[in-house]
């Protein structure tokens, strides 16, 4: 059975950044505690990101945290990462599940209820939601509300993490919705000291996790 904890997921975006200078930052926010880290890049061609890939697996697997490839499935299979992470425009879920086998995570993006219950039916193993704020990270995304966020927590029975705009200073709206961790990606990417952000956000997940 996979073990996973989503408490605080870490996305990277190496957009602008020196590779050396990218992977301290990674090595730096998996010191700082993060739980599950995913790759995510959207510009790279398949060899670039396989190249990435290979290198952010020898850091996270070094901390024992699964690495989790965006979007494309067959990076992950072919550096042997933990999972892949799937919006609505990629793969289905129920195909990528048939390709890799059960024992890779399947993370899905999820933005109403229908969504959410078609993914879980369909294999996922957690789910992202959101974006709960407006993000200036690249993305093309709507604003999901906290309610919604809700409904889903109370709908599935896999983790559910909240996504979008979050920072140490304005999570406090996801207590009481049930989520199993926080995502981020310019809180830890962009911090001057991604250990020590790491550090507090991770603080602020395990809290909000036991407010419900
Ligand atoms: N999906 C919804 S919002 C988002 C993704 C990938 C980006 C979140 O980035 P940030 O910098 O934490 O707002
Ligand atoms: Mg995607």
């Amino acid at each position: 059975m996979k073990k996973f904890d989503t408490t605080l997921y870490f996305i990277t975006d190496s957009t602008g950044l020196e590779e050396n200078v990218f992977l301290y930052k990674v090595e730096q926010a998996l010191s700082g505690g993060v739980t599950i880290i995913q790759l995510r890049e959207k510009n790279k061609s398949t060899r670039e990101y396989m190249h990435l890939a290979e290198k952010v697996h020898e850091i996270s697997a070094k901390y024992g945290v699964p690495l989790i490839i965006d979007d494309r499935i067959y990076v992950a299979m072919a550096i042997n990462a933990e999972g892949v992470h799937l919006g609505q425009s990629d793969m289905p879920v129920n195909t990528a599940r048939k390709i890799v086998g059960d024992n890779m995570i399947i993370g899905a993006t999820t933005k109403t209820v229908e969504q959410a219950l078609e993914a879980v039916k369909n294999g996922a193993d957690y789910l992202g939601v959101g974006a709960i704020y407006p993000t200036t990270t690249k993305v093309k995304t709507v604003l999901t509300s906290v309610d919604t966020l809700k409904d889903i927590c109370r709908a599935v029975n896999v983790p559910v993490n909240a996504i979008g705009g979050l920072n140490k200073d304005n999570c406090n709206i996801l207590e009481n919705t049930g989520i199993s961790g926080i995502c981020v990606v310019s809180a830890i990417m962009k911090s001057p000291d991604p250990q020590k952000s790491a550090s507090e956000l991770k603080e602020i997940s395990e809290r909000l996790k036991l407010s419900i």
